[in-house]
């Protein structure tokens, strides 16, 4: 996102050129310099711009929110252009709206009122969590960010990054470091806790940080740690939008559709949805007064979502990529795939979920299908399969061992295992088209799955992601048939799936 605009005549996004923007563009209504930051959030990525930080930006078009404002913090070298678009920008960017049918919507956001990039001073940010305007730190650090083993959930203490956090209070560099050493600083200057609310897609975000942070933090300091315990709160919530990576397409379109140059636009669907529990220490916004819902539990919303939607995308996106697919419409526009997923959904992840009141399962997953099918958001597939080792054994296999255990079917997920398989072995679709893979265990998946011509159960040794499925015969015997199908020479996905529907 780096290119500017050479035409003289067009504008760069800033407060001041709002006062120039066409009529039909939603821009801040409300006056940005009374905003205070009473949000500071870590990992300002595409999903934080098109999703809470979307929901702040309404609420402050109505009085009395101004103490809820957002200060982004960029923890990550590779923020740095981040920070300074943002910075040229005052903050402000075009979310892009983009219906099913084709009408968009542009919105100039205005609730990020100012952005700390950690690396060039991490003094500042720790002041800037510890303040007492700061009410709520909140966290997209993605599944990875949470620093915990898939299989076990227990905090790596091995990681670098933890290492030195641990020993160094003063010079972090992860999320667990800084926040720590925010609220050192709050217990030992008399003043009460900040929530720390994750809006990462994990289930029981709130409670794996508070495990998590507690886990950082007792190697650090105890007495810290106990006083964590006791203070600070963690709500569960479940997020949805979905929200492509942004490309110089989205950035040309802002120029055409109101002659102002954005560098860094978001785009995304239109559907949003925000199911949090009420459990904040130091107030909190009214986020329903902007749509978002609170409730009790949101352990029911959570694994629905993360069963059937993500799950549902890692299948198109695993068996996709494999046949030579580039986006989730694009896969899932192809009447085979789109009866792949609806069978698995209907078959595989249906029968362990519990019946949600106001919530019809049947209607949740035809909005689904619509919702991917959406030919205005080019999802891109390697998106989708980027970091599959943090996100399958939650979203799939979880799923397949509920149903191994209760003698159920396995073998349409078992084929987006094999498949996974495939794809971290040979980084080709199966025309030889290179794919890009995205993962961060990606060198231990290659090195498995490379054995599979000898061993056809070898991508499954990977114990730290697939427990004991390897020992399953229920699952291996799918899994042995399907993996040898899809390694024979000039084998087709395609006619692996109808075989296995
Ligand atoms: C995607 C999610 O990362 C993924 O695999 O499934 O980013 C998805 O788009 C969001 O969870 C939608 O809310």
């Amino acid at each position: 996102m780096t290119q500017h605009h050479t035409n003289a005549l067009v504008k760069g996004l800033n407060q001041e050129s709002l006062a120039y923007m066409p009529s039909h563009v939603d821009t801040p209504s409300y006056d940005r310099s009374k905003v205070k930051a009473g949000i500071v959030h870590i990992g300002v990525g595409g999903f934080h711009r098109a999703h809470q930080a979307m929901y702040i930006n309404e609420l402050l078009k109505t009085p009395g929110s101004e103490q809820w404002g957002i200060c982004g913090v960029g923890l990550l070298e590779a923020n740095r252009g981040l920070r300074d678009v943002l910075k040229q920008q005052d903050y402000l960017y075009t979310l892009t709206v983009r219906h099913p049918n084709g009408t968009i919507d542009n919105t100039v956001i205005g609730s990020m009122i100012d952005f700390l990039f950690a690396p060039e001073n991490k003094q500042a940010v720790i002041n800037k969590l510890a303040h007492p305007d700061t009410k709520i730190v909140s966290l997209t650090i993605t599944e990875g960010g949470y620093n915990f083993n898939p299989v076990t959930g227990e905090f790596d203490y091995a990681n670098p990054d933890i290492i030195n956090d641990i020993n160094n209070p003063n010079d972090p560099i992860t999320a667990f470091g800084y926040i720590a050493a925010a609220l050192k600083l709050r217990k030992e200057q008399g003043l009460g806790a900040f929530t720390v609310q994750s809006c990462d897609n994990i289930q029981h975000n709130g409670n794996v940080t508070r495990k998590m942070l507690l886990a950082f933090a007792a190697e650090q300091d105890a007495a810290l740690s106990e006083w964590i315990a006791a203070n600070v709160m963690f709500p569960n919530a479940m997020v949805d939008r979905i929200t492509p990576v942004s490309k110089q397409s989205d950035i040309d379109y802002v120029v055409d559709a109101y002659g102002v140059s954005d560098e860094w636009p978001i785009t995304c669907e239109s559907f949003t949805q925000w199911v949090i529990e009420d459990s904040f220490c130091d107030g909190r916004p009214n986020w329903d007064n902007a749509g978002a819902q609170f409730v009790k539990d949101v352990t029911p919303f959570e694994t629905m979502k993360i069963r059937l939607l993500n799950a549902g995308h890692s299948v198109l996106g695993l068996l996709g990529s494999v046949h030579g697919y580039g986006t989730i419409d694009e896969t899932v526009s192809d009447p085979l795939f789109a009866k792949y997923l609806r069978a698995f959904m209907d078959k595989e992840v249906t029968p362990n979920l519990e019946q949600l009141e106001g919530i019809d399962l049947e209607i949740y997953k035809d909005t689904l299908i619509e919702r991917f099918a959406n030919p205005n958001i080019k999802d891109s597939l390697s998106r989708i399969c980027s970091e599959s080792a943090a996100k399958l054994p939650k979203f799939l296999i979880a799923t397949i061992n509920e149903n191994l255990a209760q003698g159920r079917d396995v073998s349409l997920a078992t084929l987006v295992i094999a498949a996974w398989c495939f794809y971290s072995d040979k980084g080709e679709d199966e025309q030889g088209n290179t794919l890009e893979v995205i993962d961060a265990m990606q060198s231990e998946l290659h090195e498995a799955a490379a054995k599979t011509t000898t061993d056809n159960l070898a991508f499954l040794s990977l114990t730290s992601l697939f427990g004991d499925l390897n020992t399953q015969s229920a699952f291996t015997s799918h899994y042995k048939n399907n993996v040898d199908a899809l390694y024979a020479p000039a084998s087709k996905i395609k006619a692996i799936m109808k075989n296995v529907l």
